[in-house]
């Protein structure tokens, strides 16, 4: 494939969002073309999977059935969007991956990861992401920002506990993972964030 597959990842409310449309701009601005996506998402089908997953309406759902949604819609993801899109030579973007997985599914929820690997090899076969940016700030940062906005869906409802394993979780990723992960301090105002983003894709856009 010949385009580069860049995730962003972080906890709740650290700023993805607003930072991956950064991305966005810094990436097109230099002639390349990009796909922006999200997951769980990215399709209609995606998307439709998307709301079963936050609805709070299903608080209390079985955490394999949370697993496997997750991973219904990223084959259908790849499928549809991130593959064909990198075989005509884009980049894609995208906000959360099977790194999500293992932080909220694996830290938060419990499940072995063993038993995400496997799924994750299934699905996706040897395709792992070229750059993973996680934005890390403390869980009361976080929260605090995403308090902000109003309805909380059914992941933003867990206690501060659940949320503090899926930090961790993340952390761990990124030093086990150290050639792919870039750790950005997501507490910094957000021009410093911007600036240490740009720094870290600098050596992707000259590649
Ligand atoms: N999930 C999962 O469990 N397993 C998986 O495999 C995958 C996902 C793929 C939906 O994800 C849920 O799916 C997610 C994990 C689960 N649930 N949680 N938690 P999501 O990415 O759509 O949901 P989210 O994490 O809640 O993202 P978000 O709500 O869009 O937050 P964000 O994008 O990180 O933050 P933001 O909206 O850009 O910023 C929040 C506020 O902070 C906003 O007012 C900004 O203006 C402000 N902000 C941002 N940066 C700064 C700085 N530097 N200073 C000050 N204020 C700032």
């Amino acid at each position: 494939m010949k385009g580069k597959f860049i995730t962003v990842e972080g906890i709740e409310g650290v700023g993805k969002t607003t930072n991956i449309a950064f991305l966005h701009k810094l990436i097109s601005g230099t002639g390349k073309e990009v796909v922006l996506t999200r997951e769980p998402g990215g399709t209609p089908l995606g998307e439709a999977i998307r709301g079963l997953l936050l609805d709070p309406q299903y608080t209390g759902m079985n955490a394999d059935c949370e697993l496997q949604l997750m991973f219904a819609a990223r084959a259908e993801h790849l499928d549809k969007v991130v593959w064909p899109a990198m075989e005509a030579g884009h980049w894609v973007l995208c906000d959360r991956f099977t790194d999500a997985t293992y932080a909220y599914q694996g830290g938060g929820r419990g499940i072995d990861v063993e038993r995400i690997a496997r799924l994750e090899q299934w699905v996706q076969r040897d395709f792992r992401p070229d750059l993973t940016l996680l934005l890390d700030v403390p869980v009361e940062i976080g929260l605090e920002r995403a308090g902000n906005r109003g309805a909380l869906d059914r992941f933003e409802q867990e206690e501060v506990a659940f949320f503090e394993r899926v930090r961790q979780a993340y952390l761990e990723m990124a030093r086990t993972h150290d050639g792919r992960y870039r750790v950005i301090d997501a507490s910094q105002p957000l021009e410093a964030v911007q600036w240490q983003l740009a720094e870290e894709l600098q050596p992707e856009l000259k590649a």
